[in-house]
């Protein structure tokens, strides 16, 4: 069975490798509307473009950033934004060598039938969209299937929805590089509930293992995508476990299942604080097995929790909250070498739990 082959081969390929780049990651901040207005009202700003805006350019144009970062994922309404002095968002990140990325999904629905599961939306007019993202500067996407592990003997996350999901993933994927995108996969395995660290692999693996028959199935290029994903660990109401436990299931987990023509996985934060993100990713990049991809980060909340709150949409603070940003993005890509010294542990927010039980985006 062959893989996909289209006029933008080359360059997806190219792109791929750039944004596993070893020692670098992906910021996410492509909150769509409703969320950010949840971290801004957590720092009682307004949900308003501007402020929206505001927030965005201080993230891009913190200075030294690029050092730690392959890629940005945007939301639509940033990919067209620029600064207050008038450069268009996606021109500052390609200057800094940053590859500009877009969130394509349109969020989610429940799944008629199921307890709560869900399927992601956003495959109709997908590849018009695509096109036209390519045409304002993208160069990647992001699409975002979220799954649950339910009460034990319960099944989830059913047969039903883990084949929808990676049915959806599988069909965005390829409209994605038909349109010249690099599709990011994204299955999230939500961390709620009091399930032990084994079944949160099992549940992992079998996710995992069912994306990549699909993708192969739909012929998707595998070495022109990314992987994002959760760290295996046990569910928020079970006693925790350390970095290295967790690295070790995690690393188990994807070499089981992911093929090693995949350039990276990158990790969703999942409501980690800072501080265990980077050290979960800094202990399984320093674990001595055989790893074929490059394992990074592309963190949202974990990687803007603590900027956020050095701010508080302050112009005054905008410089502190600046090197508290670039702080985190180093020791991520420290953590990302496996090299992670403690050098971001300073800030009291950095280890505040980002937890919020039956979380809703
Ligand atoms: C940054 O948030 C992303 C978009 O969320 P919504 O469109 O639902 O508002 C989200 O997909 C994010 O990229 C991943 O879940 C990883 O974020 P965390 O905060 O878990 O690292």
């Amino acid at each position: 069975m062959s893989a996909f082959v289209g006029k933008y081969t080359d360059e997806l390929i190219k792109t791929a490798k750039c944004l596993a780049t070893p020692g670098k990651g992906i910021l996410a901040s492509d909150e769509s509307t409703g969320t950010i207005g949840k971290r801004l009202s957590s720092i009682n700003l307004e949900n308003v473009e501007s402020n929206r805006q505001a927030l965005r350019e201080l993230l891009f144009t913190a200075p030294g950033v690029f050092d730690y970062l392959s890629g940005v994922i945007l939301f639509e309404e940033t990919l067209y934004q620029k600064t207050s002095d008038g450069k268009p968002f996606v021109d500052v990140l390609i200057a800094g060598g940053v590859v500009p990325g877009i969130k394509v999904d349109k969020g989610t629905v429940e799944i008629a039938g199921t307890d709560g599961e869900t399927t992601t939306q956003g495959l109709d007019s997908l590849g018009a969209r695509c096109a036209k993202y390519y045409e304002a500067g993208a160069r990647f996407a992001k699409w975002r299937a979220v799954l649950k592990v339910g009460p034990a003997g319960q099944g989830q996350p059913s047969e039903l929805a883990v084949r929808q999901n990676v049915e959806g993933l599988a069909r965005y994927a390829l409209i994605c590089q038909e349109n010249g995108l690099v599709p990011i996969v994204e299955p999230e395995i939500l961390t709620d509930g009091g399930h032990d660290i084994g079944t949160c692999a099992a549940a992992t693996e079998r996710v995992l293992a069912a994306l990549y028959k699909s993708l192969s199935d739909h012929k998707v290029l595998l070495e022109a995508t990314l992987l994002k994903t959760n760290m295996v660990t046990p569910g928020s109401d079970s006693p925790k476990v350390s970095a290295e436990v967790i690295a070790e299931y995690t690393v188990a987990a994807l070499r089981r299942t992911v093929p090693p023509a995949v350039p990276g996985v990158v990790f969703l934060s999942g409501g980690q604080s800072e501080e265990e993100a980077t050290q979960n990713l800094d202990a399984m990049n320093k674990l001595e097995v055989l790893k074929p991809w490059t394992l990074s980060f592309s963190f949202g909340r974990a990687l803007q929790q603590s900027t956020l709150k050095k701010w508080v949409g302050k112009k005054e603070n905008v410089a502190a909250a600046q090197a508290t940003f670039v702080i985190r993005c180093k020791a991520n890509s420290e953590a990302a070498l496996g090299k992670y010294a403690g050098s971001g542990a300073g800030d009291a927010a950095a280890s505040e739990s980002l937890y919020v039980k039956g979380y809703k985006y």
